[in-house]
C-alpha cells in the first residue's frame, strides 16, 4: 500500500525527498494541485474543499497514509481531514517554533510563511504555547512560491525577493529563521548565503518523515520491498516535467489529475 503526499503545488517534494531517504520502500504517490497554487492567499474554505478532493483521491488510490505537505493546508483543513477520516494515518506540517525556541541564544526567532499559515488559528495557538519562552517575528512572503515553482532557485530576482523578506528578521537580531512553507527548503543554499553561517536555519520535513515512520511501525504497516514514485498534478504535465529536475533527483512519471 503506497503512501500519498500532497501539497498545492511542488514545495511538498522537499518534505517527499525527506520521506524517500527515510523510507527507501514505500511506494509514494504525490498530488501538485498546481491548478490552485499558490494556496497562501486562498480563503480556508477553498483550502478544505481541495484538500478533501484530493484527499479523496489518494484515498481511492488505497493509501494506507497521508502526509499533508503543506503548511498552509494543514493549518486550514488538518482538523477536517481527521474528522472525516478519523482512522486513516495522517501527518500534518507545522512551523518548527519548538526547536528554534530550545536553540535560540538570543530568544529571537523568525517564522518565513505564507500569508495563509500566519493569520491561522493554528499558528496563534502555537504562538501561544511559547510567548513566554522566545519573541517570534513573522514574516509573510508573497510571490517566493511564484518563483520556486518557476524553478528560480538562484535567480537575481528570487534574491532580490528573499532578501527583502529576511533583512527586517536580521535587523530584529533574529538568530533562528524557520522554514515554515515546504517550498522554502528549495532555496536554503540562496539563504544560507545571505545569512551566513551563524544563523540556524530550521525546516520540519525531516522530522515529518520520522513522524510518519513511527506511526507507520505502530501499525506494523512499513513496507518491505523498494518503493517507487508516482507524481500528478492538477495543473500541466508539462510544466511539472519541466520543472522537476531542479527539485528531484531521479526521473519520474507524472500524470494528469482532474
Ligand atoms: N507549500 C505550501 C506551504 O507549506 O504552506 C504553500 C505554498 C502555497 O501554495 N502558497
Amino acid at each position: 500500500m503506497p503512501v500519498g503526499v500532497f501539497d498545492s503545488g511542488l514545495g511538498g517534494l522537499s518534505v517527499l525527498g525527506e520521506i524517500r531517504r527515510l523510507l527507501p520502500d514505500e511506494s509514494l504517490i504525490y498530488v501538485a494541485d498546481s491548478a490552485y497554487v499558490p494556496y497562501g492567499e486562498k480563503t480556508a474554505e477553498q483550502i478544505i474543499e481541495r484538500s478533501i478532493q484530493i484527499s479523496g483521491f489518494l484515498l481511492d488510490q488505497g493509501v494506507k497514509a497521508l502526509v499533508v505537505a503543506c503548511n498552509t493546508a494543514t493549518a486550514a483543513a488538518i482538523q477536517t481531514l481527521r474528522e472525516r477520516w478519523p482512522e486513516l494515518i495522517l501527518v500534518g506540517m507545522e512551523p518548527a517554533v519548538k526547536p528554534a525556541a530550545a536553540r535560540s541564544a538570543s530568544g529571537r526567532i523568525g517564522v518565513l510563511a505564507t500569508t495563509g499559515t500566519l493569520r491561522s488559528a493554528k499558528f496563534a495557538a502555537l504562538l501561544e504555547r511559547y510567548s513566554a519562552q522566545v519573541q517570534v517575528f513573522t514574516q509573510p512572503c508573497p510571490g517566493l512560491v511564484e518563483r520556486i515553482e518557476a524553478g528560480e532557485l538562484h535567480s537575481a530576482a528570487t534574491r532580490e525577493l528573499l532578501a527583502g523578506y529576511v533583512q527586517p528578521l536580521l535587523d530584529a537580531g533574529c538568530d533562528s529563521l524557520i522554514l515554515g512553507c515546504t517550498h522554502y527548503p528549495f532555496i536554503r543554499p540562496l539563504l544560507r548565503e545571505m545569512v551566513g553561517e551563524d544563523v540556524a536555519i530550521i525546516d520540519t520535513g525531516a522530522a515529518v518523515a520520522r513522524r510518519l515512520q513511527q506511526l507507520l511501525s505502530e501499525q506494523a504497516l512499513l513496507a518491505d520491498a523498494p518503493g517507487g514514485e508516482i507524481m500528478y498534478t492538477t495543473g500541466s504535465v508539462a510544466a511539472m516535467q519541466q520543472a522537476l529536475p531542479a527539485l528531484w533527483s531521479a526521473p519520474v512519471e507524472v500524470r494528469e489529475l482532474f
